[in-house]
C-alpha cells in the first residue's frame, strides 16, 4: 500500500519518534492491531486504521487526549494530522496545545497549556494531511491534541514543526 499526502512544504518533523502518551487505548482488537500512542509518530502515513500504523483512544474516555514529548522546548510554528481513512469526522472539534509541563488537572487538561490551534469546521477529508498554523508562536515541550466531542480519537500521523528554544540560563552558565 502506497498512501502518502505530499507535504505542502518541507520542513524537520521535530515530533518523529518521540514518546508518546494517550489517555487511553482503544482495546477492540481490528485485524489484532492496537491503538497504541507511538504509532502517530511512526513516520507511517497510512490512514487506514486496521492496516495498525494509527493512535486511538478507547471509545469511553470522555476527554480523548493525545500528547508527544520533543525532548525540550520548542517555538511550534505548524501541526500537520493525517486524518483517518473511515470517519475523518470523529476528528472534528480537536485541539492543540503546548505546555512546559507534563501534568494533567482533575479536569483532564493539560495544565499550563497555550493553545495553537482549535478546529471549528475544518473540512475533514477521509485521509487527508490536515495542516494547521498555531495561530500564534506558541512554546512548549509537550504537545497535546485533545477533543471533548469525539467518540474516540485516532490519529495516523502527527507532525510537528518548530524551532528549538536556547536555555539562556544554560547559555550564560556556559560563557
Ligand atoms: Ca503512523
Amino acid at each position: 500500500m502506497d498512501i502518502v499526502t505530499e507535504y505542502s512544504h518541507a520542513f524537520t518533523n521535530i515530533a518523529l519518534n518521540k514518546p508518546a502518551i494517550q489517555s487511553s487505548t482503544f482495546t477492540q482488537a481490528c485485524k489484532g492491531v492496537s491503538g497504541s500512542a507511538w504509532k502517530a509518530v511512526d513516520g507511517i502515513r497510512n490512514p487506514v486504521y486496521c492496516d495498525g500504523y494509527c493512535s486511538r483512544t478507547g471509545f469511553d474516555d470522555t476527554f480523548p487526549w493525545w500528547q508527544v514529548d520533543l525532548g525540550s522546548k520548542y517555538s511550534i510554528t505548524h501541526v500537520e494530522i493525517l486524518n483517518r481513512a473511515l470517519f475523518p469526522e470523529r476528528l472534528a472539534g480537536f485541539q492543540i496545545e503546548v505546555s512546559m509541563r507534563n501534568d494533567t488537572d482533575p479536569n483532564g487538561e493539560l495544565r499550563d497549556a497555550v493553545s495553537c490551534f482549535k478546529d471549528t469546521g475544518l473540512q475533514l477529508i477521509a485521509g487527508d494531511l490536515i495542516n494547521v498554523a498555531c495561530a500564534e508562536q506558541v512554546e512548549g515541550r509537550y504537545l497535546r491534541i485533545s477533543n471533548r466531542k469525539s467518540p474516540d480519537l485516532t490519529l495516523c500521523e502527527v507532525l510537528v514543526e518548530g524551532r528549538k528554544q536556547e536555555n539562556a540560563k544554560m547559555r550564560w552558565q556556559r560563557s
